[in-house]
């Protein structure tokens, strides 16, 4: 079936996200099945006018394309084995959370049932959900995709990244990871004056003001990372090492625990100890690469 404002839609899986997924689509007025494993999440969206499927094998035939998010790929493998044959010849597009490696495989599993595989990682929290600011990346076949962009389109901005169905879960966990790094600094930001008691909403502006100067050099260093030039700089990595002691005897006297910062620490340590002391911080990068698992 054409791709059109109206396609019907499945979604498989109804927890905090999934819930906010089949909203977005009923809020565009696709005609939207929904099923999660356990009964009775469906309430509000049925109030909308969910069609509420009694199995995963009637959503999945209530429409050409079905999204699936759940909590991770062993309960997409345990919903979907069984109801492959009424897959074959659909789309489906899945939005859970899990590896390059789990994506491929899932990819390999649905071309031997004749489904079309869109992988995709969701860049956005439930709320946004809808919204442009609702980051959806995909990775998998390009006709599906393609097929289906208009709909894919009423959960938020979707961005492709070609015919790999590990890319968008590449992207998404090199994603998270960048969050995560920000959450640790954050935290250990805000632990470190809260240990003399100021006020973490008095604190954050100036973080948030610190870490926008930094992101602003990102595109630089990321020129320097592919350029491998990782010479000129004003704070090189012998300069960094040294004040990084600080900021972990200073967190130790504040009664403040190291453990969300003492991997950047050792990182530096290893360069100054490799050679590297005097080029720029982003050649610590050459330092992470191992072989692939
Ligand atoms: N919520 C978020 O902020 C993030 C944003 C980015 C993307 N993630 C990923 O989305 C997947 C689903 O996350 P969620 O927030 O919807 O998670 P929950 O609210 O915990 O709901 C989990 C659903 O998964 C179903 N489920 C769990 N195990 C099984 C199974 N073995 N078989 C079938 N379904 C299963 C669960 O069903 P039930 O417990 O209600 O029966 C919920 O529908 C996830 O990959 C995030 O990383 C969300």
């Amino acid at each position: 079936m054409a791709d059109s404002d109206r396609s019907p839609v499945s979604v498989i899986g109804l927890g905090a996200m999934g819930r906010a997924l089949a909203g977005a689509l009923l809020d565009r007025g696709h005609p939207t099945t929904v099923w999660n494993r356990t009964a009775g999440r469906a309430g509000e969206l049925a109030a909308r006018g969910a069609t509420v499927a009694a199995t995963a094998a009637e959503a999945v035939a209530a429409s050409p394309v079905t999204v699936i998010c759940v909590l991770d790929y062993e309960a997409v493998r345990e919903t979907l084995d069984p109801v492959a044959g009424t897959l074959t010849g659909r789309t489906l597009v899945n939005l859970t959370n899990g590896t390059p490696e789990q994506a491929r495989t899932t990819a390999g599993w649905a071309a031997g049932h004749g489904v079309d595989y869109v992988d995709g990682g969701i860049m956005a929290v439930p709320p946004m959900i809808g919204q442009d600011g609702a980051l959806i990346l995909y990775s998998g076949s390009q006709e599906a995709f393609t097929a289906h962009e208009r709909t894919l389109g009423a959960l938020g901005t979707a961005t492709y990244l070609g015919e790999d169905a590990g890319r968008a879960s590449l992207y998404d966990l090199a994603l998270l990871s960048a969050m995560y790094g920000m959450f640790g600094g954050f935290f250990h930001a805000v632990a470190m004056t809260g240990s003399e008691k100021v006020p973490a909403a008095e604190f954050t502006p100036l973080v948030v003001a610190w870490l926008n100067a930094m992101i602003a050099g990102l595109p630089a260093m990321a020129a320097a990372l592919d350029s491998g030039d990782h010479s000129a700089d004003d704070s090189n990595v012998e300069m960094q090492a040294a004040s990084y002691v600080n900021l972990l005897d200073a967190s130790r006297a504040q009664g403040v625990s190291t453990e969300l910062v003492e991997p950047m620490g050792a990182l530096l340590r290893r360069a100054v100890a490799a050679g590297r002391g005097a080029g720029a911080v982003s050649s610590l990068i050459d330092l992470l690469h191992t072989d692939h698992a």
